[in-house]
């Protein structure tokens, strides 16, 4: 094992010499290879919506959704410049669809979500039924799924994507495809997934799916907001949650997405939450309230339709002023199925 500091010759020359067969001494990097606890390199960062909101509608005017395919600006974490992520295993980014446009069907391997911020009346068309979206509604695009965009209203629709590009591109198992037309035909009636797979109840013969895709798509907010009202009057407040919901799959139980954990929660007004670790990395979106999360030595300070990102197991408290409701998403499904998730509370 080295204890670093310069590399006696002898040592190099063998190093030098096995270099030329393809090989290096564990020794020499094993530290930096199997490290005691995470060392992330997302950095806690905070996109205030009023400070670029102008831009996003900007992005507008200097390139069509069709010609762009998505017209997104991407949330790069300054930790992990260059890479296009927002924490060091998932993608954020803000589509932008103005009225009357489309963002052509395409389909890929990687699973999408879409958290309405702005708008309403636009869709998302998944495997040709369509879900025209509120504020605060939670849509997703499940893997190798086509899918096309579009909006008949007449204001913009703004919504936070989040992608699990980087765990896609781990495995290598990247696939995508252009759709022969802009806009699938209508294969089903918008509503025609919640209503079936939705609201507690399954189509009598239902078999589940051989792949776990959740068969609802679309989450509204209404309904996300009125159980967390309704769990609030029980008062069984989680010290560092508040209340926290995860969005399923009717299927299975399981998570909505299989590569990313999506979450609502209820911090109640004056709310100081507990210390809390977990080694997912996570990506907030503020639907409702004030407040602030501190995250090691920083605090930041949050309003509604701001993204947040706390990086993989940094110590963090949640503190609202008003009542808040938060949206997030993390890779915590990929970590539990493989046996790696842990989470630490206060101080231990
Ligand atoms: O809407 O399909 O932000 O394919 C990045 C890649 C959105 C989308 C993104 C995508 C999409």
């Amino acid at each position: 094992m080295s204890g670093g500091g310069a590399i006696p010759a002898e040592r190099q020359a063998f190093y030098d010499r096995i270099a030329t067969r393809n090989m290096a001494p564990l020794w020499e990097v094993f530290h930096s290879l199997v490290r005691r606890e995470p060392t992330p390199a997302a950095r806690p960062v905070v996109w205030h919506y009023d400070e670029i909101r102008d831009d996003i509608l900007e992005s507008g005017g200097l390139i069509s959704a069709m010609e762009a395919e998505r017209r997104v600006l991407v949330l790069e974490n300054p930790g992990l410049a260059g890479t296009s992520m927002a924490t060091d295993t998932l993608y954020a980014g803000m589509q932008l669809i103005l009225p009357g446009e489309i963002a052509p069907a395409h389909r890929h391997t990687q699973s999408a979500l879409r958290f309405v911020v702005e708008g309403e009346g636009a869709y998302t068309a998944v495997e040709g039924e369509r879900a025209y979206m509120a504020p605060g509604d939670f849509v997703i695009t499940p893997t190798w799924c086509w899918h096309d965009h579009g909006n008949e209203a007449a204001e913009p629709m703004i919504w936070l994507d989040g992608l699990d590009i980087p765990i896609v591109g781990l495995f290598k198992t990247t696939f995508a495809e252009g759709h022969e037309d802009d806009a699938q035909g209508e294969a089903r009636p918008a509503g025609d997934s919640l209503a079936r797979y939705g609201t507690g109840l399954l189509p009598v013969d239902h078999e589940p799916a051989s792949r776990p895709v959740s068969p609802v798509f679309h989450y509204p907010y209404a309904r996300t907001r009125e159980a967390l009202a309704q769990m609030a009057r029980a008062e069984d407040w989680d010290a560092c949650h508040g209340l926290k919901l995860a969005y399923v799959n009717p299927e299975t139980g399981g998570p909505a997405i299989a590569t990313m954990g999506t979450y609502m929660q209820l911090l109640p007004a004056g709310f100081v939450g507990q210390d809390y670790q977990a080694t997912d990395g996570q990506i907030f979106s503020v639907v409702e309230g004030r407040g602030r999360t501190r995250i090691g030595d920083e605090v930041l300070s949050w309003g509604p339709r701001d993204t947040f990102v706390v990086p993989a197991w940094a110590r963090h408290a949640h503190e609202a002023v008003d009542e808040a409701v938060l949206f997030s998403f993390s890779d915590r499904p990929v970590q539990r199925a493989l046996g790696l998730w842990r989470e630490r509370r206060g101080n231990a």
